[in-house]
C-alpha cells in the first residue's frame, strides 16, 4: 500500500496500537514516540507498546516513560491494551517474526495491522508500505506526518532527529540522499534537540561498554590484504554484564573505520561453536546476499545472519563468500563518495 492510503487509514482511526520491532533501536522508538505524540494531537487513543525495555540510552527520548513493555504486563493488562481497537501501526519492521509474543497476539485478535517499514521486503503483505531507498523509518514517518498535515513539535521533531541519526550513524550512512540532510535541517528549525541525541546516542559509552570494546578489539584480525576486519567475541557469561546489541554495533563500526576496511564483520558466540555474523560493508561490497545466503537477511551494507563450526572455519567462509560478493576491480576503484 502507499503512504497516501496509510495516512488514510490512521486519520479516519480512533484507537490505535503502535510497536516496532523486539529489542527496540533508536529509528523504531523514535519513530513510534514521534507517532504517539502526532495522533495524540489529533485526538486519538494511542497505545504505545515495545516487546522488551528500551535500551538505557534511548529513555531520553521524549514520551519514552510511556512505552508500555508487552513483556511485562499481565493476561489483563494485554487484553485491555487489544480491545477496541481500530488498527495497530508496526513500524521499523514488516515481518512478522520480528514482533515476538505481541505479532501472536494482533494475528489472533484478527487486528488490522499495518506496518511502515524501510528494510528490503522479504514477504508480500498487502499492509506493508515500505520504501527500502529511504535512510530510516524516521525519514518514512516525516513524510506521513506531512501527509497527515500535522505540525512537528519540537519533542516530535527531537524523536525523528534521533531515528534519523541512529539508522545512519550520525548522518555518515546517506546512500547519496540529500533528502536526509533536508529532512534534518526541517527538523532542526522545528526545534529537535541534537545536542540531547548526541549525548545520550553517541556520547554515552558505559564504563563496561569500553572494556567490552578492548577485550572485543584485541581480537581484531584482518585479511593480508587489508580490506577485510572481523573480531570473534566468545560466549557471554550470562551475567548483567553481558554485551548488548549496541556493543556489538559500536564493535562493527570501529572495525569498519579502520584505514582501509571495506567489509566487517563480528562473529558472536550464542552457543558452542554457533555464531551470530553481523556484516557491513563501505557501500562497495554488498552484503545482503551473503546474509540470506545463510538463512539470514537485512539491508545492501549491513546484514547479519548465524552460522555455525569452529570460528576459524566460520572466519574463513565469511570472507571466502565476502570475496566472491565484492566486484571486481574495487580495490582500485577510487572513493566515489
Ligand atoms: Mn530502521
Amino acid at each position: 500500500m502507499t503512504l497516501q492510503e496509510l495516512a488514510a487509514r490512521l486519520r479516519a482511526a480512533r484507537r490505535v496500537l503502535l510497536t516496532t520491532h523486539q529489542v527496540p533501536d533508536g529509528d523504531g522508538a523514535g519513530v513510534e514516540l514521534a507517532l504517539l505524540q502526532v495522533l495524540e494531537a489529533m485526538g486519538q487513543d494511542v497505545r504505545p507498546v515495545t516487546v522488551g525495555a528500551l535500551p538505557a540510552r534511548l529513555r531520553f527520548l521524549p514520551g519514552a516513560d510511556r512505552l508500555l513493555d508487552w513483556n511485562r504486563l499481565g493476561s489483563t493488562e494485554r487484553a485491555c491494551l487489544l480491545e477496541n481497537l481500530d488498527l495497530a501501526l508496526v513500524v521499523d519492521m514488516h515481518a512478522w517474526s520480528l514482533l515476538g509474543p505481541l505479532g501472536e497476539a494482533l494475528q489472533s485478535a484478527a487486528l488490522p495491522t499495518y506496518f511502515l517499514d524501510h528494510h528490503p521486503l522479504t514477504t508480500t503483505n498487502a499492509h506493508v508500505v515500505c520504501d527500502p531507498a529511504v535512510s530510516s523509518a524516521g525519514e518514512l514517518c516525516w513524510s506521513l506526518i506531512k501527509l497527515l498535515d500535522r505540525p512537528v513539535e519540537p519533542n516530535v521533531a527531537t524523536c525523528l532527529y534521533a531515528a534519523i541519526s541512529y539508522d545512519t550513524n550520525s548522518f555518515k550512512y546517506l546512500r547519496g540522499r540529500p533528502e536526509v540532510h533536508r529532512i534534518a535541517a526541517d527538523l532542526l528549525a522545528s526545534g529537535a534537540d541534537a545536542d540531547a541525541v548526541y549525548r545520550h546516542l553517541y556520547a554515552s559509552q558505559s564504563p563496561r561498554t569500553v572494556a567490552f570494546l578492548s577485550r572485543a578489539l584485541c581480537r581484531l584480525q584482518q585479511t593480508p590484504d587489508g580490506t577485510i576486519a572481523w573480531s570473534h567475541v566468545p560466549r557471554p557469561a550470562g551475567s548483567s554484564t553481558d554485551p548488548t546489541r549496541d556493543d556489538f554495533r559500536d564493535l562493527i563500526t570501529h572495525l569498519l573505520e579502520i584505514d582501509g576496511v571495506e567489509v566487517a564483520f563480528t562473529l558472536q558466540e550464542d552457543e558452542q561453536d554457533a555464531y551470530k555474523v553481523s556484516l557491513r560493508s563501505m557501500g562497495r561490497t554488498p552484503v545482503d546476499g551473503i546474509a540470506r545466503a545463510l538463512g539470514g537477511g537485512g539491508h545492501l551494507f549491513a546484514a547479519a545472519a548465524q552460522l555455525s563450526g569452529p570460528v576459524d572455519r566460520a572466519a574463513a567462509e565469511i570472507i571466502e563468500r565476502i570475496r566472491a560478493a565484492t566486484p571486481p576491480g574495487v580495490d582500485d576503484t577510487p572513493d566515489q563518495g
